[in-house]
């Protein structure tokens, strides 16, 4: 590459995403430089430190598989870990494949400016330093903006102000203390019985009740781990054709050593075919994920709200105090609608002396106080306001990087009505520029390492086809990205997810004023995958390359 610029490219973003382009791009010979706003590696699992903070994908298969001596390496503990495991692994990872001098930590992009005549990309950081080059990988993750609603007073509270997603680094001592926490999505779930254990009062202030099943809370057993680390191969390439990133793999040997007694009767395919009593008897047998594996639940109404009811019914069977019960069930959206949250003791931390639930549709909030929170009903005295309230999802990071394209046109503008990119990979307007699990593709709905292992692997690999065949600059044909978007569109119409009743930050309506749109891609990432591969192999179909005649050309006409 010529040395006009600062770097060959510059990304964004020191999680998992950046820490793979880092390595990718390094062994494909570039000069790389990863800028991030944390002080360390890990993404969302550096910043998501609030206690209970845990994935929900098994961990063997949240994980990367771009090097076969790092999955024979590492031990995890549990079967889904928690944050610090995640981080430690982040840790490991970054150290075993020397990536850190190439980060630059602490680090805000504030400014992503295309200069034109130059073909160049410009960042601006927080502190005014200015960096060029030819490409720009945007790797700021999905759910990498807390939200924090504009509450009446809330800048008044002169207790500790916590978010879930930016947790303090050091560990927060909540013995003794009055805490109150704003938010029962997945962040909200997993911190509810974690917090509950240690402050000496918990206030629950829930808007909208959730669907939660227990968590799996297994401890890793090495011979599990042992047959995936001998089939990781197939189990890559299982990830890679499923829909979800995950391969499902059951290990063989070691599952025959457990005794397991009498197996359990198979379930019937559709839940219609029971009466309400036996699925409220299957429930109480199996917990409240059994309703899960009816997968007619998520694109036949009528079996969603019978499965609804049952969970209802299950809820009703957890929590002692029938009031606080009622208030727990969620009734205005179906099963399916959000990402599905997993959960240790959730319904069970109702039942202690010390916790309240506040049901803001009832009893909402009227101000945040010097000392509490004021609902309608009067002031919840706290020392401590945990939010819980979730994050600017997907296009956040992106809006908030201050990218300027072609012509001097901003992200923001050109994504007013809702995001439009071409397979979430590429922004037409901003050549060069790449994003990665951006709108438009599988993303969220994935296992997040496939889908990021699967994104950076075609963004290096065309970077370096660029290179190899002088090209000076890829974008897409507004036509291919206005054609990828209706199609992102059709396939989540008639979904759950998209359903009248459901409000989820999918859709962007988690944030006042944000469009409602169907932001990730539905379709699965086995036809996600043979897609972009076919782009390829059509010549980026789709795509505009211009050689860097043609730009000299164009810049002598101007
Ligand atoms: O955020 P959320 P999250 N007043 O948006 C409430 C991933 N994740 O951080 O539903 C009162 O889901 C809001 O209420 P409502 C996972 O993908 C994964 O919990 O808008 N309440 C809701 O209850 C997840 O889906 C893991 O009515 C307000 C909550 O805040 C995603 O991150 C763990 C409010 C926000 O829920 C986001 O989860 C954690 C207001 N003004 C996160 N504003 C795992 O891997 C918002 N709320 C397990």
């Amino acid at each position: 590459m010529t040395k006009e610029s600062d770097y060959d490219v510059i990304v964004v973003g020191g999680g998992f995403a950046g820490m793979y382009a880092l390595y990718r791009l390094r062994n494909q010979g570039h000069s790389v430089r990863v800028l991030e706003a944390g002080s360390d590696v890990g993404g969302t699992w550096f910043w998501n430190r609030y206690p209970g903070a845990r994935c929900d994908v098994p961990s063997l298969e949240y994980s990367y598989g771009f090097s076969k001596e790092l999955e024979q390496e590492w031990d995890w503990p549990e079967v889904f870990s928690a944050q610090p495991d995640i981080l430690r692994y982040a840790n490991h990872v970054a150290d075993r494949f020397d990536l850190r001098r190439d980060i630059q930590f602490n680090t805000r992009v504030v400014g992503v400016t295309y200069l034109e005549t130059q073909n160049l990309w410009q960042l601006r950081t927080e502190d005014n330093a200015v960096l060029t080059s030819r490409f720009c990988v945007m790797a700021t993750g999905c759910l990498s903006v807390p939200n924090k609603p504009d509450l009446p007073g809330a800048d008044s509270f002169t207790g500790r102000v916590l978010h879930t997603g930016s947790w303090p680094n050091e560990p927060v001592s909540l013995s003794g203390q009055r805490v109150g926490i704003i938010g029962t999505g997945s962040s909200g779930v997993q911190a509810i019985p974690e917090l509950a254990r240690e402050a000496e009062h918990l206030t629950v202030f829930q808007r909208t009740p959730v669907y939660t099943v227990p968590a799996n809370r297994n401890r890793m057993r090495p011979a599990v781990q042992d047959e995936f680390r001998e089939h990781y191969p197939q189990i890559r390439e299982m990830q890679r054709n499923n829909f979800g990133g995950v391969s499902g793999f059951q290990p063989v040997k070691s599952v025959a050593h457990k005794s397991t007694g009498e197996p359990r009767p198979s379930l019937p395919k559709d839940i219609l075919s029971l009466t309400h009593a036996e699925r409220v008897a299957l429930v109480e047998d199996r917990s409240l994920a059994v309703l899960l594996a009816f997968p007619g639940i998520y694109s036949d109404p009528q079996a969603n709200e019978a499965a609804n009811e049952a969970y209802r019914e299950g809820v009703r069977r957890l929590v002692n105090d029938p009031a606080t019960a009622e208030k727990l069930l969620p009734k205005t959206y179906g099963l399916g609608c959000k990402r599905q949250v997993l959960d240790r003791d959730y319904y069970a931390t109702f039942n202690r002396d010390n916790v309240t639930l506040v049901d803001l549709m009832e009893d909402p909030i009227v101000s945040i106080q010097p000392t509490g929170v004021e609902t309608g009903s009067g002031l919840r005295q706290l020392d401590v306001l945990v939010y819980a309230t979730g994050f600017d999802a997907m296009t956040g990071a992106l809006l908030r990087a201050g990218i300027k394209g072609r012509g001097g046109e901003t992200l923001n503008n050109k994504w007013r009505h809702g995001p439009a990119a071409y397979l979430g990979l590429q922004i037409s307007g901003f050549p060069n520029l790449f994003t990665v699990t951006g709108p438009g593709s599988p993303s969220v709905l994935c296992n997040m390492l496939v889908a990021i292992e699967q994104h950076v692997d075609w963004i290096v690999d065309c970077i370096s086809y660029l290179e190899e065949n002088g090209i000076d600059s890829i974008e897409p044909l507004p036509e291919a990205e206005e054609q990828w978007v209706n199609h992102v569109n059709e396939v989540a119409r008639g979904t759950m997810y998209t359903a009248p009743t459901c409000n989820s930050w999918y859709l962007g309506a988690n944030i006042e004023g944000k469009p409602r749109i169907f932001m990730p891609y539905v379709g699965g990432l086995p036809r996600y995958r043979e897609r972009c591969e076919e782009i390829v192999m059509q010549g980026y179909a789709g795509f505009e390359l211009k050689p860097a005649r043609a730009r000299s050309a164009n810049q002598s006409k101007n």
